[in-house]
């Protein structure tokens, strides 16, 4: 019964805390998603980990969202070929596997004055890259060692069933 309880507490914790470690990201920051926004330099130092979410805000109507598919597209501004298109203005996107993902606004002009992101998801479970408060990072390595306890306790009960 005590077994069971220290599990099931460890479990909850663990699925606590990764919620918690998700990060939201406006993207362009307190600028937005906006023409005189640098995303360049906006990107540059953020850690995007699997799990994160990205919100475009920006005023409805003068922009837009569009998701490009591949590294050509974006470069060349290619609008046409959009994998997703957003307008409501404050539109939210999961990063939910790592690899590379484009955006751009999908307004006449806009992608070639520099109105587009490119966005990096690393692997979600390395706190240690993200940039998070030492409050959260000594959270997490709470976090990893009730993680480890509770995989021994596990292992140990299931040990005599084999
Ligand atoms: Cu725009």
């Amino acid at each position: 019964m005590g077994l069971k309880n220290t599990i099931f507490l460890a479990l909850v914790v663990s699925l606590i805390t990764k919620e918690a470690l998700a990060e939201q990201h406006v993207v362009g920051g307190s600028q937005g998603w906006d023409q005189s926004t640098d995303f360049n330099s906006w990107v540059s130092g953020k850690t995007f980990n699997v799990g994160d979410q990205l919100v475009f805000k920006y005023s409805s109507g003068l922009h837009s969202v569009v998701e490009l598919g591949s590294e050509s597209d974006y470069k060349n501004c290619d609008i046409g070929s959009a994998v997703n298109t957003m307008s409501s203005g404050n539109d939210a996107v999961k990063l939910s596997k790592p690899g590379t993902r484009y955006f751009a606004c999908g307004t006449s002009g806009h992608c070639s004055q520099g109105m587009k992101v490119k966005i990096t998801t690393g692997k979600g479970n390395a706190p240690s890259s993200s940039s998070t408060t030492t409050s959260a990072a000594s959270t997490s390595q709470g976090f990893i060692s009730l993680v480890l306890i509770a995989t021994a306790l596990l292992i140990a009960s299931l040990l005599p069933q084999f």
